[in-house]
């Protein structure tokens, strides 16, 4: 059985089976489950790691992190292979994800040695004006399953380069990468306490991961859950960054290039099982165009392979569990019961083993107000919307409660400045799919998408440090 990390010790707890989505009969090991106690534990131990962790010159922990990336870097794949058993992302996709987790600890060793203040002269003569960034002190990093080992690097790597001690609990379907996440940064020289692994079920630990002792959270997961810790943060005091959902838009004109746009549909609708916040869930396509785009994709649609994630020919990896796939079978049928029609897919698959297979699934004839058009599914589930132009194209695109990426096809450099400044979100893409980003650039949206500052890049230090102003009299 694979333990939590307490002040760094192993900690048993009561087991927690990890499944592959692929193959419902392959168990990939026992993980401990923490219990609040333990996480209390947790934030104990972080809080007096924090003063020696505070003050550690930036090289050294520049020097930890870059040992982090090195070693994530040299088992990608390894882990890679873990990610694809666990989570059922497709082999290479899983690659991906493993080398974007080692550039993220890279990135941030790097940032250890940038950090920088301002000096100012003050309004009064004789004083000056200093301002510096100070870590916070213990943090919560509460992460999703869809991104087992990039959403953990981009939250722990600066949360550790900035100073701060950590508390993670990743979600409790993956527990397979946070556990070797977290013993490469054990090895890698991190101190005792300064940075701990709770696993386990969210509901049961939430409320202890933001007990005393605790400064900031940062989540990214589901927007019921973010509500709920939002709330808590704001009664306790506590600082708060949020990543939920998304409902993103991909506008294709007239104009667009045919094949590229069905090929940016397809990653970003489909790749990943569509289990991306940043997945294009809305196709809002001009009436030009539709009936060609949707031929075109129907067919490259047809032509992917849905199967075993670590099957190499593997285009479509399961979906995640039961509970999701049951909320995607249930969303095709409430999709149906307002009219939409469907083109593709729409069904569970079997295949040689036991897992939860489902057929990538595109519905036309759909509006707006649809809860098909409202909701995430968090599934591979697209909906077409046809409009008329592009200003139809724009407001639809902006006609939903959140706001994290939109994307467009098009050829028209006027079109896409326009929509690039007035699509209502944090990330806009052009001729792009809406998922897949850098990992040195900031990551959040807007509307219900996001809370707090952003995440990833420089902008990463807005949410793990706080300001201090000191005014300096000399002599
Ligand atoms: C990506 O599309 O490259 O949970 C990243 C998510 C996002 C990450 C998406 N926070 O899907």
């Amino acid at each position: 059985m694979k333990h939590n990390l307490i002040g760094g010790a192993w900690r048993p707890g009561a087991a927690l089976p990890n499944i592959n989505p692929s193959d419902t009969g392959d168990i990939i090991g026992d993980y401990a489950c923490a219990s609040p106690e333990d996480v209390t534990m947790a934030i104990e131990a972080a809080q007096a790691a924090f003063p020696a962790w505070a003050m550690l010159d930036p090289q050294s922990r520049a020097d930890m992190l870059e040992r982090i990336a090195g070693e994530i870097l040299a088992r990608r794949e390894e882990l890679a292979g873990l990610l694809a058993r666990e989570e059922g992302k497709v082999l290479r996709e899983a690659m991906g994800e493993v080398t974007r987790a080692g550039n993220i600890f890279r990135f941030f060793a790097g940032e250890c040695l940038r950090q920088s203040g301002e000096l100012l002269p003050s309004v009064r003569p004789g004083v000056q004006v200093e301002i510096t960034r100070e870590p916070l002190g213990v943090v919560t990093l509460i992460t999703p399953w869809n991104f087992p080992m990039a959403i953990p690097a981009w939250k722990i790597a600066p949360a550790l380069a900035f100073g701060n001690c950590v508390v993670f609990k990743p979600a409790e379907l993956v527990p397979g990468c946070a556990w070797e996440l977290a013993d490469i940064i054990r090895r890698a020289g991190v101190p005792a306490g300064v940075f701990n692994l709770v696993l386990g079920k969210g509901a049961q630990l939430s409320d202890a991961l933001m007990g005393p002792g605790v400064h900031a959270v940062s989540f990214t997961g589901s927007a019921g859950v973010g509500q709920t810790i939002l709330r808590k943060a704001g009664e306790r005091g506590i600082k708060v960054q949020l990543e939920m959902g998304g409902k993103n838009g991909l506008v294709v004109l007239d104009d667009a290039d045919l094949d590229l746009a069905v090929q940016v549909a397809l990653d970003g609708s489909f790749f990943s099982t569509g289990q991306r916040c940043t997945a294009s869930s809305r196709l809002i396509v001009q009436e030009g165009i539709h009936d060609r785009f949707i031929a075109r994709l129907s067919e490259a649609m047809r032509a992917l392979t849905v199967g075993d994630a670590r099957d190499p020919a593997t285009t479509i990896g399961p979906v995640v569990d039961q509970r999701q796939l049951d909320v995607d079978l249930n969303y095709i049928a409430i999709a149906q019961a307002e009219g939409a029609r469907l083109i593709v897919g729409g069904a569970r698959l079997t295949r040689e083993h036991n897992g939860f297979y489902l057929a990538p699934t595109l519905f036309a004839d759909t509006v707006s107000p649809m809860r098909i058009n409202q909701e995430e599914v968090f599934g591979p589930v697209a909906s077409v919307i046809r409009v008329r132009d592009y200003d139809e194209a724009l407001e639809i695109c902006n006609d939903v409660d959140v706001g994290l990426c939109a994307g467009i096809c098009t050829q028209s450099l006027k079109h896409a400045a326009h929509f690039r400044r007035h699509a209502d979100v944090g990330m806009v893409m052009v001729n792009l799919p809406t998922a897949g980003v850098d990992y040195h650039v900031p990551f959040g949206g807007r509307k219900k998408s996001s809370f707090g500052p952003r995440e990833q890049g420089r902008y990463a230090a807005e949410f793990f440090t706080t300001v201090k102003t000191a005014y300096v009299r000399a002599g």
